[in-house]
């Protein structure tokens, strides 16, 4: 039988054939549900900014995306994770409305390892503020005041704001001076 011993024979090289596209496929099943299964944070590369660079950490920092510093731009620092904090200003009397990411998310990102950050604005203001700070409130930098994304003219592009009502004790010169406006970097030391 010429024409069936064809057709089995076929069917043999054809699975012949696919017989290692299968196991390759199988085996690429099994490494990405082992690899899904890695912890997240065993290390993602930090990204490169594509906008404006606003604010530059340096320092004792484990991640970094250009040279030995980390660049962040508008769209990094909101991807930290925004948050509200309503709350008067060494300068505003009434209540304010500011948004932005935890400062503690930024140390967070950046891997920051040390006890006290510098900070210095475009100005050429520069003041030490403990890491402690971070950790015992939820200190906001600021990148909208009152709904308006803040630039250089009205204190941007990010502010330094303490929880003043929520933590009367903070009412206090020490917290005052390190309510920078117009940052432009942090050294982590
Ligand atoms: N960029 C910048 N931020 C700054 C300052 C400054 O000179 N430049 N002064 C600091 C000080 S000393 C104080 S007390 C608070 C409040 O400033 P004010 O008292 O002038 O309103 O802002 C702080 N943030
Ligand atoms: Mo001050």
């Amino acid at each position: 039988m010429p024409v069936l011993y064809s057709v089995l024979e076929t069917k043999m090289s054809l699975f012949s054939n696919t017989r290692p596209l299968i196991f390759a496929v199988a085996l690429s099943a099994f490494w990405l549900t082992a690899l899904s299964g890695l912890p997240c944070d065993a290390h993602a590369e930090m990204e490169a900014p594509t906008g404006e660079v606003i604010l530059v950490v340096g320092g004792n920092i484990s991640e970094t995306n250009v040279g030995d510093e980390a660049h962040f731009d508008r769209q990094m620092l909101t991807a930290l994770g925004m948050e509200t904090l309503t709350t008067t200003t060494p300068f505003e009397e009434t209540p304010q409305d500011f948004q932005g990411p935890r400062l503690a998310a930024l140390l967070k990102a950046v891997g920051a390892q040390g006890q006290v950050i510098v900070a210095t604005a475009l100005d050429g203001y520069t003041v030490e503020i403990p890491t402690r700070d971070m950790l015992d409130y939820p200190v906001l930098l600021a990148m909208v005041w009152n709904g308006k994304e803040m630039g250089i003219r009205n204190k941007g592009p990010t502010w330094i704001i303490y929880p003043l009502d929520q933590y009367p004790e903070l009412v206090e010169e020490k917290f005052s001076t390190r309510s920078v406006w117009q940052l432009s970097s942090l050294n982590i030391q």
